[in-house]
């Protein structure tokens, strides 16, 4: 039985009687037959051409980080089917589900959407599989190869377990802060169970309107970054097999799918940034709090938004723009 959305709204999406009553199916989940499925192969893009397609922008699971950067480059997406192997994963499922309940109390109860973050810093202190699985040097010499050397790697991890049957995950937008995102399917996805979402190529154009938003007076959390109707057809299903990991430049749209009946959805995704980078809400007396909070107002630049804004939270609802 479904939950009122009230419920998802609530501390971190958990309600006290769902906390009691949930229980989850982990050994389900962790037992799970090895997909074979022959669409989830891997195929290589050819050097140099700008890829179109998500079936062009599949590499091997031991792709070298120099080949994920040219692809993120390109169209600002690269996927790696089972980069993670059943072996890793079964433990890495076991600490996501760690992370969730520190942060939710319990499990995720049907009908909601459950979510918890780690710092960088915990990440190292704490979570030693989810660093052995993402905070290697393989995916640091991709965050740097794409954000720049002084860039700050895995900043946050989130874990997150969608149950929210027929409502999207999020809204299809491109985020309000840039980051590189290492988003990891913990179990077989696809359309059914709320793929993850990306209109290939979109991030250099969004990268520039932010841009002039920002020149114009616009401050960073209320970059307009909803996608329209046209765009959002331009979104592709990233299906994959458990361990799959899609790697993202959060300036293009993208957007969670939506959960058919009975399924579910377990991922986690790591954040990188680049240096310096901006914040949604700026240290005081910081350039960015400056020129936003005074420089700005007092010119009175206030620039029209050409399309709504999630104001920074994709997850829970588009504010209507306007
Ligand atoms: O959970 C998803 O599929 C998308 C999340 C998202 O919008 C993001 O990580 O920026
Ligand atoms: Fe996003």
């Amino acid at each position: 039985m479904s939950a009122p959305a009230s419920h998802c709204a609530r501390r971190k999406g958990l309600c006290r009687s769902h906390r009691r009553r949930a229980s989850i199916g982990l050994r389900r989940i962790t037992n799970g037959p090895e997909s074979t499925c022959e669409r989830w192969r891997p195929r290589v893009a050819s050097r140099g051409v700008s890829p179109t397609s998500t079936a062009q922008l599949r590499l091997p699971a031991d792709a070298e980080p120099f080949a994920v950067v040219e692809h993120l480059r390109a169209s600002g997406l690269a996927v790696l089917p089972a980069w993670l192997g059943v072996s890793s994963l079964a433990a890495v499922l076991l600490e996501h589900e760690q992370v969730l309940r520190r942060a939710t109390g319990g499990p995720v109860p049907a009908g909601c959407n459950g979510i918890g973050a780690v710092s960088g810093r915990d990440l190292r202190r704490k979570q030693p599989v989810l660093r052995a699985a993402l905070d290697g040097a393989w995916v640091r010499e991709v965050a740097r190869g794409y954000l720049g050397r002084r860039c700050s790697i895995n900043e946050r991890i989130v874990c997150t377990h969608e149950r929210r049957e027929l409502h999207p995950i999020t809204a299809a937008h491109f985020d309000t802060l840039q980051s590189l995102k290492f988003l990891l399917y913990l179990l077989d996805t696809d359309e059914r169970n709320g793929a993850f979402r990306y209109a290939p190529g979109t991030h250099l154009g969004n990268a520039e309107a932010a841009r002039r938003w920002r020149a114009e007076g616009g401050r960073a959390r209320d970059t307009p970054n909803v996608a329209t109707e046209e765009e959002v057809a331009a979104l592709e299903s990233i299906v994959g097999p458990a361990g799959t990991l899609v790697v993202f430049d959060s300036d293009g749209f993208h957007s969670g799918g939506m959960l058919q009946p009975g399924a579910e959805r377990r991922v986690v995704r790591a954040q990188s940034y680049p240096s310096p980078r901006l914040h949604l809400h700026p240290r005081r007396l910081s350039a960015q709090w400056f020129r936003e909070t005074v420089w700005n107002p007092l010119l009175r630049r206030a620039p029209v938004p050409s399309r709504p804004a999630t104001s920074g939270n994709s997850r829970v609802r588009a504010v209507p723009g306007g």
